[in-house]
């Protein structure tokens, strides 16, 4: 089955579509002729996941599915959260978010945090949520290379190192996007598809 996931970030796409399996095929929005940016202005990570599923499924009239996903940090009373992407600057500048995570975690003993991706699906013009949680912990230091964002920092439970240190495959074992993208993997079957 082809599906439109709105999205313009490639590590994303790389992941859900090693979750998902050759029985999907993901379709970007460029390739639906949807080259602008995709607006995400709402306060929280529901809502945004939800903008950007609507806002591509009036474009294009496809069945369509976004996530949205933050960092949530205890010690910074769930910061940067739904502000994940634009924590430091107003771009997209994850060594400068990572930066300012760090800054603002100085001294902390607590380092508890844990990232949420929430996925809107809309299909046949209805709407449905899935959520996925990984809990972990901030380090004081980036580690690794792979992944994207916050990866670096975090280490997820039971693991002794994070998840820019792990292959697609291993993050995908507990990431919080793909414990979201199994349970809309699982609807979509259910649903026939
Ligand atoms: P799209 O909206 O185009 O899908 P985005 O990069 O803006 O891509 P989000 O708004 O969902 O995606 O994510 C907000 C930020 O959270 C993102 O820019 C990263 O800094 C961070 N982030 C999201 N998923 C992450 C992950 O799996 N690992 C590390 N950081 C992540």
């Amino acid at each position: 089955m082809n599906i439109l996931f709105a999205t313009n970030n490639a590590h994303k796409l790389m992941e859900v579509q090693a979750v998902l399996g050759p029985g999907f095929r993901l379709v970007t929005p460029r390739e639906c002729g949807v080259t602008e940016e995709i607006p995400e202005e709402q306060q929280t990570l529901e809502g945004n996941a939800s903008q950007k599923a609507h806002y591509l499924n009036d474009r294009t009239g496809l069945d369509c599915f976004a996530d949205d996903t933050g960092l949530e940090v205890k010690a910074l009373g769930g910061a940067p959260g739904v502000h994940s992407a634009r924590y430091a600057t107003d771009g997209h500048d994850f060594a400068a978010n990572n930066r300012l995570l760090l800054k603002n975690l100085e001294g902390a003993t607590d380092r508890r945090a844990q990232f949420r991706t929430v996925i809107s699906l809309i299909l046949n013009g209805e709407e449905h949520l899935f959520e996925g949680v990984v809990e972990g912990r901030i380090i004081d230091r980036e580690e690794g290379h792979e992944g994207f964002g916050y990866d670096p920092l975090f280490i997820p439970d039971g693991y002794d190192k994070t998840f820019a240190q792990m292959s697609t495959e291993e993050k995908n074992e507990v990431s919080h996007r793909a414990r979201a993208v199994r349970k809309l993997a699982a609807y979509l079957h259910s649903a026939g598809k």
